[in-house]
């Protein structure tokens, strides 16, 4: 498919990649067969499950004895989890309290609103200025009533991925149980449950070139999660509703794709972000990246471009055939600054100038050249017109 738009919000949602389409088609056509009918239309639909299941265990690094629970989305996973923890070990009057932090998804963020609502302690650790949240400070925030602590392993908006595996080694000290979510690092960066001490870790196909409308959760075998689907015996009991074997199929696939891709994802993908950033930094005066640097998924660029309005900058470069972001689409239509970039102490009318550029696999060298050229064009003709950048305050 040849096109002349770039794509660089790959941290949105991405391509879906042709391997994963192609494999998904046959259940879109004569394979139509429900996988727990007992007829030979189901059986031929579920000879394919334990295929898809290998390797979804496999990308996470998922003992058998574990369980993968296949959903629509990370949404749906995050919601799993903390409304599931509440049923069973709050409501009951047994804990009373949640840790996070203050730069998670809404999907987070909103849950934790919902349940306070129903008189949960919520504890919002706050990163530093580099954008992370570190060990100790989450640890502080633990307390015998703690339920639950539910931190993303790394940011969408940053990229600054959070040190998960100490992290969950100090839950793990504690009587609470540890839940990832990991929309932001399958297929970028290397992710494993083998050590035990994540109870629960979720994510989205559609992040990492599967469709939309796939995710999956995975909880770590002995921990009790009551399902937020209530319905029939699929998944084992952990989420009701027929399985969608085509959206399986496809987040299968292309879970084995990124485990594969990893190499690739931290040498070439990393180095286009590298040269993509350095260049726009050296040739772009008053510009400055967001987060600390050498903790980020390989694939995000957050640049604060001083003086001009993220909105325009975004308007500018779609109208040449660029598409990046402000921040996360989730949060598209608030007029407020970014809460995730305001809570690494970035100033709101900073924040307001901040782009989020995220690649995929499917960028290119060329396309990189082209993207630099145009966000060039695109701030200094902003800045020719700028209020605020042509005359500084005093
Ligand atoms: N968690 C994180 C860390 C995310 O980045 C997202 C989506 C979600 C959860 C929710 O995923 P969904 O598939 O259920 O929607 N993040 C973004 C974003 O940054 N821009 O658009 C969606």
């Amino acid at each position: 498919m040849k096109t002349d738009r770039i794509y660089m919000d790959n941290n949105a949602t991405t391509m879906v990649a042709p391997e994963v389409r192609e494999a998904m088609l046959p259940f879109l056509k004569e394979m139509y067969g429900n996988p727990s009918s007992i007829h030979r239309f189901g059986s031929e639909a579920r000879s394919h499950l334990s295929l898809a299941y290998d390797r979804l265990y496999e990308a996470v690094g998922a003992p058998d004895k574990d369980s993968v629970v296949v959903n629509s989305c990370a949404t749906e996973g995050n919601n799993t989890v903390l409304q599931g923890v509440y049923f069973s070990l709050i409501k009951n009057g047994a804990k009373d309290h949640i840790v996070t932090s203050n730069v998670e998804h809404p999907s987070i963020m909103n849950c934790c609103a919902f349940l306070e609502k129903q008189g949960v302690k919520v504890t919002y650790v706050p990163v530093n200025r580099e954008g992370i949240v570190t060990p100790e400070a989450v640890r502080e925030a633990i307390t015998d009533r703690t339920a639950l602590v539910s931190l993303m392993w790394a940011n969408n908006e940053t990229g600054v991925i959070f040190p998960i595996y100490e992290i969950a080694k100090k839950v793990r000290e504690t009587d609470a149980l540890f839940h990832t979510d990991a929309t932001q690092v399958i297929g970028k960066i290397p992710v494993s449950v083998k050590d035990k001490t994540i109870d629960f870790l979720t994510y989205s196909g559609h992040k990492f070139h599967a469709p939309k409308g796939v995710g999956a959760l995975y909880i770590r075998s002995g921990v009790n999660l009551p399902p937020l689907l209530h319905g029939g015996e699929q998944m084992g009991g952990l989420r009701g509703g027929t399985l969608d074997m085509a959206g399986i199929t496809a987040l299968g696939l292309a879970a084995e794709l990124a485990r594969k891709g990893l190499a690739d994802e931290l040498s070439r993908v990393k180095a286009m972000r590298d040269r993509f950033e350095e260049t726009i930094l050296r040739d772009i005066p008053d510009t400055l990246v967001n987060g600390r640097r050498d903790s980020r998924t390989p694939n995000t660029s957050n640049i604060i471009f001083k003086g001009v309005e993220g909105e325009a900058i975004l308007w500018d470069l779609n109208e040449m055939g660029l598409a990046a972001s402000t921040g996360s689409a989730c949060a598209t239509g608030s007029e407020k600054a970014s809460y995730v970039l305001t809570a690494l102490g970035v100033e709101p009318s900073l924040a307001h100038s901040a782009i989020r550029f995220s690649i995929s696999r499917y960028n290119t060298e060329e396309e990189i050249d082209r993207a630099i050229e145009i966000v060039k064009k695109t701030i200094k003709r902003l800045r020719s017109i700028s209020l605020t950048y042509n005359s500084p305050p005093g």
